[in-house]
């Protein structure tokens, strides 16, 4: 998304890739050698984008190895800021007040979004890769033997299925809700909408008999569904105008949000406060900045 105007998500401009032996990955240039302690990820808690590769990160333990900076989750006139609300950083590492700094020290002429996720090299000081579906899959491969290679969230075998998943939810659902709640049209917005109710409805059918999207093993595909129905229905049923149901009307959607939610290190990269704050800082879409009380919560979210 560009949080600030927009439904599409930013496009990405580093797209270097971490290998274990510093060879180039699919694009870009090589030099960029899995190394602890070399790497630093930049994110935002608000950003579902950032949010994959914050799980990624958990669920391939590579917590010691690679260091995390949260920014506030407000997006402000400059871009993202580091700062001292509750559950965000200061950036020890470039000392930067806003995320800006960091693309122009990567790139001194760097006109574009600065956008979170970042993958940061912090030996050359500059940006490895700023596309979060790269950064999932750098993290599941690229880290080699600092990461825990026990679990797989890109398996050969399932590749076609996830793929396909991937291609399906993406438009529908992740950058769908963005669609429907940034739409300036009538006929955009309910487009958007009947494609963002159509997929959960696929979803919540699919996963009535099956544990994760590619069956019973947890994929990126199912980091990917997952990071849009944790803020589902706390901002875009509200704040995106995605209301003919909630994640929590849906009884197999809402399992897997709490299977998922299970996984030992996700619910650790769940931010409510900084999602809510977040969303609802969007100036275009709630002008006057007031955050909802409620949904009230349950359970793992409460
Ligand atoms: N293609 C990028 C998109 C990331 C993106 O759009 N991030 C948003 C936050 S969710 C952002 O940082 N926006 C900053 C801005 O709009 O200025 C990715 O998936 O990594």
């Amino acid at each position: 998304m560009g949080v600030r105007d927009g439904p599409e998500s930013a496009t990405s401009s580093f797209r270097n890739w971490v290998t274990p032996n510093g060879q180039p990955g699919s694009t870009g240039h090589g030099g960029f050698k899995a190394e602890a302690g070399r790497y630093h990820l930049y994110v935002a808690l608000i950003c579902p984008w950032a949010s994959r590769t914050l799980i990624a990160r958990k669920l391939k333990r590579l917590e010691d190895a690679l260091g995390v900076s949260v920014v506030e989750p407000a997006l402000t006139e400059q871009g993202w800021r580091f700062g001292d609300f509750p559950g965000s950083d200061r950036d020890t590492i470039n000392r930067a007040v806003y995320l800006h700094e960091l693309y122009t020290r990567a790139e001194p002429h760097f006109t574009g979004r600065a956008t979170v996720p970042v993958l940061w090299d912090k030996k050359t000081g500059t940006i490895v890769n700023n596309e979060s579906a790269d950064i999932l899959r750098i993290l599941n491969s690229g880290f080699g033997a600092l990461a825990d290679d026990t679990v797989d969230l890109y398996p050969e075998k399932l590749r076609q299925d996830i793929d396909a998943w991937n291609e399906r939810i993406y438009p529908a659902l992740n950058n769908g809700v963005y669609r429907a709640g940034f739409a300036t049209t009538q006929e955009a917005y309910e487009e958007a909408f009947h494609g963002v109710f159509d997929m959960l409805e696929k979803v919540e059918a699919h996963l009535a008999a099956r544990k994760f999207l590619a069956g019973e093993q947890l994929t990126e595909a199912d980091i990917r569904l997952f990071v849009t129905l944790i803020r589902f229905d706390v901002a875009y049923h509200g704040l995106l105008k995605c209301n003919l149901k909630r994640i929590a009307d849906y009884p197999c959607l809402t399992a897997y949000l709490h299977r998922m939610l299970d996984v030992p290190g996700v619910r650790e990269t769940v931010n409510i406060n900084h999602i809510k704050r977040g969303y609802y800082s969007i100036k275009a879409l709630n002008p006057n900045g007031i955050v909802p009380l409620g949904p009230e919560l349950h359970g793992a979210l409460a």
